[in-house]
């Protein structure tokens, strides 16, 4: 069967973050499949590093007029998808978050009188923060129900929406997928010498935003627990609200010097070359992208049992679940897998093959698109 061609749009938040750059990486594979793809977004999406002749950019542009006491944002938002429904024709509008991407677009749609298929997208932050906030449940309640359809990134998250929110609507879990050509195993050890890494140390890497969710204190622990048995080093990557307080934490650890702090980075799959073993101890998670990013390039990872990382992670397989805040725990599974080079290999090649087999981009695109294809109105 030959798909049909379709005008998609797709809004997201477009700074650092997973719900923003799967929203991206989905738009860049789908323009590779044919598609034209309108980012309907506050600025330009980060991970759009590349031209193509079928994305096209219409950025939402906010006045700060004095009579406002807050910038009407949505309002605005709402106004440039009905231009480009209207303009461009859209078959699907795709929305990242109920809160307020999915109410801006059955409003956007409403305004442009003309029909279009909306397909909303949950990524956790939304419902498992804002859903639990009475202010804006009703909202949240809306966006999905309106939707034509709805997507959650797990089937914890949509477990989660239903319980929460109970919305007369069905949730069909889609999980996340990375993009094999950046996500792939290289050779670390220039990088690692040029960090000071010895041979017989072993890396362990945590990547965030850095904020309470992620319970960055959490990993310094096991970090130190482990350091304690084995030769190795902690590499912290991202920046947010609890970095300073992490940096303070480290100082007082007998092992400061062997926690790297690098800040944001760009280039995350040469830096996870490095590493051996990666860390997620988030309270909340509904997927936890950076474990399939460091899973594709061939690191496992220890991850709490929380939101959708079990359905990442195979317990004993690619990795392994440990109880939120049980740093004993994680740092008894770190030592056990880092000083056993077989087990490590063996790990590190179940976590290789669980990508392609269960998050593979391809499979995933097409999901994507089978859910467009049944929402697309007839014209
Ligand atoms: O986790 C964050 O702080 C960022 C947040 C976002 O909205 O980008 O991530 C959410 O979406 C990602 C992509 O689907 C998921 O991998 C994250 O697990 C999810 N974060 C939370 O649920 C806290």
């Amino acid at each position: 069967i030959i798909m049909k061609k379709l005008k998609i749009g797709i809004t997201c938040y477009p700074t650092v973050g997973g719900s923003g750059v799967m929203a991206t990486e989905l738009g860049k594979m789908l323009a590779e499949k044919g598609h034209e793809i309108h980012f309907i977004t506050s600025s330009m999406p980060f991970r759009l590093n590349k031209v193509y002749p079928n994305i096209f950019f219409h950025e939402v542009e906010v006045n700060n007029y004095s009579v406002f006491q807050y910038p009407p944002y949505d309002i605005a938002l709402a106004s440039r998808m009905a231009d480009v429904i209207r303009d461009e024709g859209l078959d699907v509008l795709h929305v990242h978050y109920a809160i307020p991407h999915a109410v801006c677009a059955v409003l956007g749609r409403d305004m442009a009188g003309q029909d279009v298929g909306i397909v909303t997208t949950l990524h956790g932050t939304d419902i498992t923060v804002l859903g639990d906030d009475s202010l804006l449940s009703t909202a949240i309640k809306y966006g999905i129900e309106k939707s034509d359809l709805v997507t959650a990134v797990s089937d914890s998250l949509k477990n989660q929406t239903m319980e929460l929110i109970q919305p007369d609507q069905q949730i069909t879990t889609v999980h996340n997928f990375v993009d094999e050509r950046e996500y792939y195993p290289r050779d670390g050890s220039e990088l690692r010498k040029a960090f000071g890494i010895k041979p017989e140390e072993k890396v362990l890497v945590h990547v965030s935003n850095f904020r309470k969710v992620k319970h960055v204190p959490d990993i310094i622990e096991t970090f130190v627990k482990t350091r304690e048995k084995i030769p190795a080093k902690l590499v912290l990557i991202g920046d947010g609200p609890d970095k300073h307080e992490a940096m303070q934490i480290a100082k007082n650890t007998p092992y400061c010097s062997d926690i790297l702090f690098l800040g944001k980075q760009e280039n995350l799959a040469e830096l996870y070359a490095m590493a051996d073993l990666k860390l997620l101890m988030s309270e909340k998670e509904a997927f936890g992208l950076v474990l399939l990013e460091a899973m594709a390039c061939g690191v496992p990872g220890i991850g709490t049992n929380v939101g959708g990382i079990p359905e990442v992670i195979c317990h004993e397989k690619n990795g392994y679940i440990v109880e939120l805040g049980d740093t004993d725990q994680a740092a008894a599974y770190a030592v056990k897998l880092l000083s056993d080079e077989e087990k490590l290999k063996a790990f590190k090649e179940t976590a290789i093959e669980s990508v392609k087999e269960r998050f593979h981009s391809s499979k995933i695109v097409e999901k994507y698109e089978a859910l467009y294809e049944s929402v697309v109105r007839e014209k």
